[in-house]
């Protein structure tokens, strides 16, 4: 409820809402036409338009999606570089899903503190990438109170999605802004180096300083539905700046004749993890 009580609430009636088949009807986010009924339980009646949303595969079931969240300001990406170690090809899937609906994403790498030289290095190489492609991108350790201070700012009053691997440190972050949330976080395994999926829903908190953080389970991979083979180019912001000077204004920037998005990849514009990145999902696409 606006006041932030709870209401258990069942959903009634039909709701045709998205082209794809989901789990459920309603999700995180979801703004929603309540009648309370006598005994102090609701009913869903009506679902407002979704202005964004963010999915994954559901992997019971085939041609089934579960809605993470809906009705998001921004989106927080936490990656780490060790204990989980997250890849470009993951974050660029995120980045991808989160573009293809208009979010404004930024990346937090966390668990700084047991960065080594090596680790460090490869931060400041992720750092240029992203932040030359238009992202915002922050590094600290969630075990440290000013990274904690950094982040309280950046959530005030907005609807945030946060998202990364299992162990990345999700429900860590929730618990230090929000007071007496209590959410379980788990340590990552010794032996494997990943997390355990502590989280398995996604959950909306309400921050003090007005605002919400949405807690999402930690996800393998992101998918997009209706992405093809031919529309994947416009997610990537700085291929987007240099593609309309592809001889084909259809390239797909593969090994089309004088291909822009490639002469930036040679002349290192465009960092190459990017591009090959890119080929890979490409390579995975429908026409
Ligand atoms: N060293 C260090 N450990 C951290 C940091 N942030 C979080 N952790 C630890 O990482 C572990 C995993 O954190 P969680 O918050 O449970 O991770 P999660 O992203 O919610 O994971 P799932 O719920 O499985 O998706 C916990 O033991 C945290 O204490 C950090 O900055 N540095
Ligand atoms: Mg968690
Ligand atoms: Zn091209």
């Amino acid at each position: 409820m606006p006041d932030g009580s709870v209401v258990k609430a069942v959903v009634r009636g039909k709701f045709r809402l998205l082209s794809f088949r989901t789990t459920s009807p309603v999700a995180v986010g979801d703004i929603v036409h309540l009648r309370l009924v006598d005994d102090g339980t609701g009913v869903i009646e009506r679902i407002e338009d979704r202005k964004n949303y963010i999915v994954r595969k559901w992997p019971h079931r085939r041609h089934t999606y579960q809605i993470l969240a809906s009705n998001i300001d921004q989106a927080i990406l936490i990656a780490t570089l060790v204990k989980p170690k997250t890849s470009t090809g993951f974050i660029d899937r995120f980045l991808i899903a989160t573009e293809s609906q208009h979010i404004p994403t930024l990346i937090f790498f966390n668990k700084y503190d047991l960065y080594e030289d090596k680790e460090k290095e490869m931060l400041e190489e992720l750092r240029k990438a992203y932040t030359n492609a238009g992202y915002t991108v922050l590094h600290g350790s969630l075990t440290d109170g000013s990274t904690i201070e950094r982040i309280r700012e950046i959530v005030k009053g907005k609807k945030t999605l946060l998202s990364g691997h299992s162990g990345v440190g999700k429900s860590t972050l929730i618990n230090a802004l929000v007071p007496n949330a209590n959410v379980k976080t788990q340590e990552v395994s010794e032996y494997t180096g990943k997390g355990k999926h502590t989280t398995t829903y996604s959950r909306m908190y309400k921050l003090p300083e007005g605002g919400y953080l949405i807690d999402t389970p930690g996800i393998k991979e992101f998918d997009v539905p209706g992405l093809t083979k031919r529309n994947l180019r416009d997610l990537y912001p700085e291929f987007r700046q240099v593609q309309n000077e592809c001889r084909y204004n259809d390239c797909l920037h593969v090994n089309e004749p004088d291909c822009a998005v490639r002469e930036a990849v040679e002349k290192g514009q465009i960092p190459l993890f990017r591009y090959q990145n890119y080929i890979r999902i490409l390579n995975t696409l429908p026409n």
